[in-house]
């Protein structure tokens, strides 16, 4: 039968756009429910035609929830995450708590759908972080055919990384920066100010000098991939884009890679779009990306002075492909497979 749904952070940009996609894509489900912050509690929010009023976490009972999805940030997930699954509820979550627990299935359907067998010993699924999940559905093909030495991605990330928050800031920022070049911006969720600005700074520094989103690159490819020793190498930037993260990411193949071969295997990847026009402007961006469901590829380069080595330049819908669509494809995968 059809699941009874939790949405928790309902309210929140990735909560909004699972909503979307849930109506959208027909999600199967036999009630939803919505939770948040003690804040939103009472707000009426529309699903699918019908009103829904908002609850407050800190009440709200899962026992009749049989599949909750938690995009309510890193903290709130690991203080209820566990509580909803020890009181019966599947739950995929959107957050950095559980992805590198044992117990945890990290999943990207495309790629590695088969590591969810069953109910998982912790009763939750991770949803990898947002820049992790584009990067990865590419790999995949290169280690196949060629085997892969290196990975070094320098990303460039939108506001709405950092939630509906995020996108305020920036757009409070660029509007107060446009008035008066002098004037102090809100600088709250990215410190210093994005407005205008490029930041090169995302979550928090860890000992080693890398930052945490920095880290999470190269552990979740790791572990998603299947390939323990994999070397991903990266540098996280924000940049002033509202929405949908970029990445320009250098491969070091393990043998000479035939350009044509690379675009025909990315062409023929699922939700995949490969940007080849030989011609300005024939290149994805944040802008111009087209379909927000696929991920978008292009200045694919093979080096003339070493041809195991090839760029590429991929653009995806953070919010989307990197948040509430890997989630909704989580959910539609187990029940396709009966497994909840
Ligand atoms: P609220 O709107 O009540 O603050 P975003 O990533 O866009 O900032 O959204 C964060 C989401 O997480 C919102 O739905 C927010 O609810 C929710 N949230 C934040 N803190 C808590 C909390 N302590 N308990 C439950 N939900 C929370
Ligand atoms: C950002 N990648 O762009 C972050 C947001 O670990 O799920 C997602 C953080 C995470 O700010």
């Amino acid at each position: 039968t059809a699941p009874r749904i939790a949405l928790v952070g309902a309210t929140g940009a990735v909560g909004h756009t699972l909503i979307e996609l849930i109506e959208t894509r027909g999600l199967r489900h036999r009630d939803i429910r919505l939770a948040a912050s003690a804040r939103s509690a009472g707000r009426v929010m529309d699903v699918d035609g019908l009103t829904r009023t908002v609850e407050d976490l800190a009440e709200f009972d899962f026992s009749d929830t049989d599949l909750a999805f938690f995009s309510a940030g890193t903290s709130v997930s690991q203080q209820w995450a566990p509580k909803a699954a020890a009181q019966g509820a599947l739950v995929i979550d959107n957050t950095n708590a559980f992805r590198m627990d044992p117990d945890t299935p990290l999943v990207v359907p495309q790629v590695n759908a088969d590591a969810v067998t069953g109910r998982p010993v912790s009763g939750i699924i991770a949803n990898p972080n947002c820049s992790t999940i584009p990067l990865v559905r590419l790999l995949g093909t290169v280690e196949e055919r060629w085997g892969i030495r290196q990975v070094v991605v320098s990303t460039y990330q939108a506001a709405s990384g950092q939630g509906q928050h995020g996108i305020e800031e920036l757009q409070e920022g660029s509007e107060l920066a446009l008035r008066d070049p002098d004037a102090e911006l809100p600088s709250d969720r990215f410190r210093p100010a994005l407005a205008f600005n490029v930041v090169p700074f995302i979550d928090r520094l860890l000992d080693t000098g890398f930052t945490l989103e920095e880290q999470k690159m190269l552990q979740e490819s790791r572990k998603i991939l299947g390939l323990p020793h994999l070397d991903v190498t990266t540098t996280c930037v924000r940049v002033p884009v509202v929405n949908s993260h970029s990445e320009a990411v250098w491969v070091e193949a393990a043998a000479p890679v035939d350009r044509a071969e690379l675009v025909e295997r990315f062409a023929a990847l699922p939700e995949v779009t490969v940007h080849d026009r030989h011609a300005p402007g024939g290149f994805p961006t944040p802008l111009t990306a087209g379909d927000p469901d696929h991920v978008h590829v292009g200045r694919i380069r093979v080096a003339p002075h070493n041809p195991r080595g090839f760029w590429l330049w991929l653009v995806a819908d953070n919010l989307r492909i990197g948040a509430a669509l890997n989630a909704v494809q989580i959910a539609e995968n187990i029940l396709e497979r009966e497994l909840l």
